[in-house]
């Protein structure tokens, strides 16, 4: 290189350099192209069961779960941001225990460059528990304050949305056992949708006047994947669901039986179905 061109090299550096560092109001509107501009870009979700979080893993935001967010924001300014802090926040009644209620280090992001923020977890920016009530569909608005070293403070907004569990449980019967005070059949808990559910609990019910007791009232059944399946525990042979009969329950008393399941999240699916005792 010539030494006129590394000179005129040095020259351009110190004067960008200067352009993007010093200035004396960084607030006045001459020369803002020559600033930094942070804004939101993206954001990623995780509700699996770790780091505080209670969900059932799809990276959808359901109703019932804690999530945690992953915040990035981007520079679309001229010049890098140094120290920048963001502090998060949501006025929906929907949302509850929202952290953290300090600011989110972000540290440097450079002019064209994007980071995320450290808030709850090294790689998660904000956490926050969706309420069981929640209606499918709901926009969850978040409000972001941005400043950096050079206390210029931008202001932004993004939205998440509260979706329907991907889960969905069917239900199937078949009669394995018949005595004059006992009936097992096997039900098979399916999940046919797209996402894990977890919690799962069935309670049985009937109107008949014959049953005299359940074996118990509530069917713990844990956490089903999509496409998996759970056989109710609960009879006198394994992986059965049983009930007892009265002694003078007449020959060919059609029985009803009630199924609802509900899970961590409060979704619940119910189904029913009918006994015939044949003694
Ligand atoms: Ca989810």
């Amino acid at each position: 290189m010539k030494p006129i061109s590394r000179i005129a090299c040095i020259i351009m550096s110190a004067f960008i350099f200067t352009a993007c560092l010093e200035r004396d109001n960084p607030l006045d509107t001459n020369g803002i192209e020559a600033l930094a501009k942070i804004e939101f870009d993206s954001c990623e979700v995780y509700d699996a069961n770790n780091n505080g979080c209670t969900g059932n893993g799809d990276g959808i935001i359901n109703k019932g779960e804690t999530v945690c967010l992953t915040v990035y924001l981007k520079n679309t300014g001229a010049c890098d941001a140094r120290s920048v802090k963001a502090f998060f926040s949501t006025e929906s009644a929907f949302i509850s225990n929202f952290i953290p209620n300090t600011g989110c280090e972000y540290g440097t992001i450079a002019k064209n460059s994007k980071m995320y923020g450290k808030g709850v977890y090294p790689y998660y920016t904000i956490r926050f528990t969706v309420s069981t009530s929640t209606p499918d569909n709901t926009v969850i608005p978040v409000k972001i304050k941005i400043s950096d070293e050079n206390q210029l403070v931008w202001e932004d907004r993004f939205t998440v949305k509260v979706e329907n569990t991907g889960a969905n449980l069917q239900f199937s019967y078949q009669e394995t056992y018949q005595s004059n005070t006992r009936i097992s059949v096997l039900v098979k808990v399916e999940n046919t949708g797209t996402s894990r559910t977890d919690g799962i609990k069935v309670t049985f019910t009937s109107e008949s006047q014959y049953v005299t007791n359940f074996p118990a009232t509530q069917y713990y059944c844990g956490s089903i994947n999509a496409n998996d399946y759970y056989h109710i525990q609960g009879g006198y042979s394994a992986g059965t669901f049983s009930i007892n009969l009265a002694n003078n329950t007449p020959v060919g008393t059609v029985i009803p039986i009630n199924i609802l399941a509900k899970d961590l999240y409060t979704n619940e699916w119910s189904d029913s179905f009918y006994l015939v005792y044949r003694d």
